[in-house]
């Protein structure tokens, strides 16, 4: 952990780094540690590679410095909540260092702080900053606090247990602006990402008695919607209520001809397992991987739920 901060120390120009199609854990993180490098008066950078980020993350302080040019005069970068290296979204050439919790991080950087027992990124940074006495000033908690309420679903998610809260209390007396941060992460909607919700509800599928939910988004779909990729999460999330389903699965056609997946289930099933058949990456509870061109909706769909049907038990339980 010391290499860490002796790595920041030494750099002059440093980028944080958020993962592709971001959440508030990897802009929260990112967020953070771009204010402790600030006080450290040191040029900073924020990078992201997805260019339309929703305007619900503007609560996260700096969200208006965030960029999609990669700048390569950087001679430190800091990966956030990167569960994978694709997630990254450029090919860094100096040393970086990885601070995530995914159970499917490799530790690709050169310096590595993974921690899988916390629900966020923002946790295990959180911890970082306890554990070497590095004051948490009120945009710090904002930041970390919003990764938090994100990543444990507005604290009823799975994880959540009395260290989050601890952890949750702590950032509110370092004066998190929590209620601006639940407002817009947690209470907000575009009309595009309800509608969406609409279709993607009403076309819900069901298998294995009710334990599988399947949703398959066409590009019409999102065309006709104008939602964004990150708002197919909230049918798919959901789905999960339903008291028979265990399991939801999620296949997005990309603009390109590529094949999102995305995978969701309970405690006591595993996922991430689906997921590293195709060099995917994630948590046992929620997983992903991208199929390429060569697979049409129909032949995923087919692919999927023959090999979803050979791995995971459908026996009630
Ligand atoms: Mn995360």
């Amino acid at each position: 952990m010391h290499e860490i901060l002796q790595r920041i120390d030494e750099a002059s120009h440093i980028v944080v780094i958020a993962h592709v199609n971001p959440d508030a854990d990897s802009l929260g993180s990112a967020s953070a540690l771009y204010t402790h490098i600030l006080r450290l008066h040191k040029k900073v950078s924020f990078f992201c590679a997805t260019k339309n980020i929703s305007p619900k993350f503007a609560c996260i302080p700096w969200f208006d410095k965030i960029k999609e040019s990669y700048p390569f005069s950087a001679d430190l970068a800091i990966a956030l909540d990167c569960g994978t290296s694709q997630r990254v979204g450029v090919d860094v050439e100096c040393d970086l260092i990885n601070i995530d919790h995914h159970q499917s991080n490799n530790n690709f950087g050169t310096y590595n702080l993974v921690d899988v027992a916390c629900i966020s990124t923002t946790q295990v940074l959180y911890n970082f900053f306890e554990k070497n006495e590095i004051a948490i000033n009120p945009k710090m908690a904002t930041a970390l606090y919003a990764g938090l309420l994100d990543d444990s679903k507005g604290f009823v998610g799975e994880g959540v247990n009395g260290t989050t809260f601890a952890v949750l209390n702590a950032l509110i007396a370092h004066k998190a602006e929590y209620e601006n941060c639940n407002r817009s992460l947690r209470r907000y909607a575009s009309l595009a990402s309800l509608r969406l919700k609409g279709l993607m509800l009403q076309n819900m599928e069901l298998f294995h008695n009710g334990m599988l939910s399947l949703f398959c988004v066409r590009v019409e779909d999102m065309k006709a919607t104008g939602a964004l990729g990150m708002d197919c999460e909230s049918a798919l999330d959901e789905s999960l209520y339903l008291p028979t389903v265990s399991v939801a699965l999620l296949l997005k056609e990309n603009r390109d001809g590529s094949i999102k997946c995305s995978l969701r289930c309970e405690d006591g099933y595993d996922v991430a397992k689906i997921a590293s058949f195709y060099n995917g990456g994630g948590h046992k509870n929620r997983a992903g991987f991208i199929l390429d061109t060569s697979y049409t909706l129909q032949g995923a769909r087919e692919e999927i739920l023959n090999l979803l049907e050979k791995e995971i038990c459908f026996e009630k339980k």
